[in-house]
């Protein structure tokens, strides 16, 4: 009777702490993307346009989301053919990936605001910024 009581609550206790790291710890997974996209021909109200080339470059997801005082670690992955940046101003995070590259970021969410993840090498037409949201 006792034996049982104590692995009942040893699991009750077990959960509860798992239930405290998850609370304080999150982790993502973002693939740096490009699109390399050739449109032979478009007629657009008339306008008849050639050759259209378009180069973009996406985070995917583009928005993280976590609560104020977590430990966020985002595995980062570039699969674009060329060094991709990574950086958050506010959390003074800028980081390099050489194409194929992955990398870990990890800091601590402790400022609430919505954060522009970007791109220092490249224009943001081109490799489109993201967000960090960071809720109270
Ligand atoms: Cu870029």
């Amino acid at each position: 009777m006792k034996i049982t009581k104590i692995m009942f609550l040893s699991a009750a206790l077990g959960l509860l702490l798992t239930g405290v790291t998850h609370a304080a710890e999150q982790n993502f997974k973002v693939v740096i993307n490009a699109y390399d996209t050739t449109i032979p021909e478009l007629k657009v109200e008339g306008v008849t346009i050639n050759n259209i080339r378009a180069f973009n470059v996406l985070n995917e997801p583009e928005t993280l989301t976590v609560k104020k005082g977590t430990t966020v670690k985002i595995t980062v992955e570039n699969k674009s053919p060329i060094s991709e940046g990574f950086a958050i101003d506010e959390y003074e995070i800028k980081d390099i990936l050489k194409a194929g590259e992955t990398k870990v970021i990890s800091f601590v969410a402790d400022k609430a605001g919505a954060f522009t993840i970007w791109c220092q090498l490249h224009p943001k037409n081109i490799h489109l910024p993201g967000s960090l949201n960071v809720i109270e």
